[in-house]
């Protein structure tokens, strides 16, 4: 995708991620957004990621969850005022 060259203002990329963000994957059809949502769904389809115990499960979103929130918006409000 070329940014300064509005790719992600197409209709088509629209489509897809009406907010107009990367990434986005489109897998057989099955469009997914939002980095922590498409992590969240290849460690699902690999089979070997997700834990399939309900305990297993929760400790990923736990992390994932984490990531997210706790730990990225300060860390890019460091960098983006550093
Ligand atoms: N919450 C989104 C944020 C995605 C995001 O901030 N994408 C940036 C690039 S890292 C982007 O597409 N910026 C282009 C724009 O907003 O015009 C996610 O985690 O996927």
């Amino acid at each position: 995708m070329d940014h300064p060259a509005h790719d992600l203002d197409t209709p088509e990329f629209r489509a897809k991620n009406p907010f107009g963000q990367i990434p986005v994957i489109d897998d057989d059809g099955v469009v997914v957004t939002e980095s922590g949502a498409i992590l969240l769904y290849l460690a699902r389809k690999s089979g070997k990621l997700m834990p399939r115990d309900l305990a297993g499960e929760a400790q990923v979103l736990r992390w994932c969850v984490t990531a997210l929130n706790t730990v990225e918006v300060p860390v890019l409000t460091m960098w983006l005022s550093a």
